[in-house]
């Protein structure tokens, strides 16, 4: 399949935005939906700014199992253990992808794998026609700004935030120079701004400023100025990733506090550490929002790109990252793909748990429920707004991955049902989360109908790639 004829799918950015204008008269009648869920709103909160602030902070590698308030036991997470106390806690919302690139692309355009650009780790930037969650929230007046790492585009490419509606970026464009934690240069929006680190071959041989203290208080600042309309903020911390170049000491972090006295081997106290920080640069941003006295106008999601990694010397066994599912980053098993996720507005959204099953590509439909914007046809996502304001939500048909490192691979999750497979010829595995959440009893002999279902699922799922390297028939191996 051509790149036009993926783009005849969905509207073109040309399209989009010509549509956009005529949008804003829907997107007021889309507003009075977030007027009902203020029903009882004071005079005060209605002098507030309709639309809400929408936020989504987004770890890097942090697992199903790394959060208290997911059954860690040992690491602390008292911030976000609140944040999931205040909000909804979902138990079963996945990622686009089991590693970064392809991940942040399902996320950013609101397609899954079987239809995203960016199928893998490489450098292929998003295109002018490629319409993100920021250009659709940026259509709805909103300010939009990054904090972190991108991965959908290198310098002087399409593919770079400012040329994708965010009008602020600082971070990160690429993957491999993100595993540096304490670089030489950060950019800002197009211009490379220096940092008194120095580095060698991506590891540091003088260490002044940690990366993700940077983005934390770049994140802040973007709150501070853009308090007065309405934000989206995508923060995107690398943290707790590891500097891959750094070999078995890639769990990167200014101290191991709390946890130096700790009888673990010292790159798994660095490892713990470093969740514990995020958490406390998510409380800095939560306690923020409460000061702007925007807490109740800010609709925050908080989730991870993908499962936990077993790199930079860190095993994802040793604080069981896993929690209670199957596998790691790069599988296609629940661990790879099934993520913490907690969604948390106070006074709109209720404290809740909930098995809603979704994923990465419905942010950007529910960002635009949100926002009272247009949103593109032809997405793979769905809104999930009825789901975070506790009514019936329809839920999917299905969720599809593939990924192709080690070989072209399929994962469809439908109902109770998860099906794997390796290769289109592959025999496709079947497992019923119901009952085997970690997926270890292949049913599939037993249940031909729910396999002849999930072959159709990968079947119609998908086209393939525009992109050679991303085929289900590589000729060449795969990235
Ligand atoms: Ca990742």
């Amino acid at each position: 399949m051509t790149t036009d004829g993926i783009a005849a799918c969905r509207l073109t950015r040309r399209v989009f935005l010509r549509s956009a204008a005529a949008g804003a008269a829907a997107g007021a009648a889309a507003t009075a939906g977030c007027a009902q869920m203020r029903s009882s709103a004071s005079a005060a909160e209605q002098a507030r700014p309709r639309k809400p602030n929408i936020i989504f902070i987004l770890a890097d590698d942090l697992g199903y199992g790394d959060l208290g308030c997911y059954g860690q036991k040992r690491i602390r997470t008292p911030h976000l253990d609140a944040f999931a106390a205040e909000g909804i806690r979902f138990t079963q919302a996945y990622a686009g992808s089991t590693v970064c690139a392809p991940s942040r692309c399902g996320l950013m355009t609101g397609l899954h794998m079987g239809h995203a650009l960016v199928r893998g780790n490489a450098l292929v930037p998003l295109r002018p026609e490629d319409v993100t969650v920021a250009e659709v929230l940026k259509e709805a007046g909103y300010a939009a700004a990054l904090a972190g790492k991108w991965g959908l585009g290198e310098p002087e490419t399409t593919g770079i935030p400012n040329k994708q509606g965010f009008e602020y970026f600082y971070g990160y464009l690429n993957q491999v120079h993100a595993h540096n934690y304490y670089p030489d240069y950060l950019w800002r929006n197009e211009e490379k701004v220096p940092l008194p680190n120095e580095q060698t071959g991506g590891v540091a041989t003088k260490r002044v400023v940690y990366s993700a203290d940077l983005i934390t208080q770049e994140a802040l600042a973007f709150i501070e100025r853009s308090k007065d309309r309405p934000f989206f903020l995508y923060y995107s911390p690398t943290i707790p990733h590891a500097n891959n170049e750094a070999g078995k000491s890639g769990m990167e972090v200014p101290s191991d506090e709390p946890y130096s006295a700790e009888p673990w081997p010292q790159v798994e106290k660095n490892f713990a550490a470093m969740v514990t920080r995020l958490d406390a640069d998510v409380g800095r941003i939560m306690a923020l929002l409460k000061r702007l006295g925007i807490d109740q106008d800010t609709v925050v999601f908080f989730t991870s790109d993908n499962g936990p990694h077993k790199e930079g010397g860190h095993d994802a066994a040793f604080f069981e990252s896993s929690g209670a599912v199957r596998g790691t980053k790069r599988d296609l098993y629940e661990g790879g793909i099934r993520v913490p996720t907690l969604v948390r507005c106070p006074g709109r959204i209720k404290p809740a748990v909930s098995d809603a099953a979704w994923a990465f590509w419905d942010f950007l439909p529910t960002a635009a429920e949100l926002a009272g914007a247009k949103c593109p046809d032809g997405l793979d996502g769905i809104s999930i707004v009825p789901a975070l304001m506790g009514r019936p939500w329809k839920g999917h048909e299905y969720l599809y991955w593939e990924f192709y490192e080690g070989g072209f691979k399929q994962a469809a999750r439908f109902g109770d049902w998860k099906a794997v497979r390796a290769g289109l010829a592959g025999k496709t595995e079947l497992y019923n989360l119901r009952d085997d959440l970690r997926e270890t009893r292949n049913v599939a002999d037993e249940n031909p109908q729910a396999v002849k279902r999930a072959e159709e699922i990968m079947r119609a799922a998908r086209v393939e790639s525009a992109v050679p390297m991303w085929s289900s028939t590589p000729r060449t191996k795969a990235k």
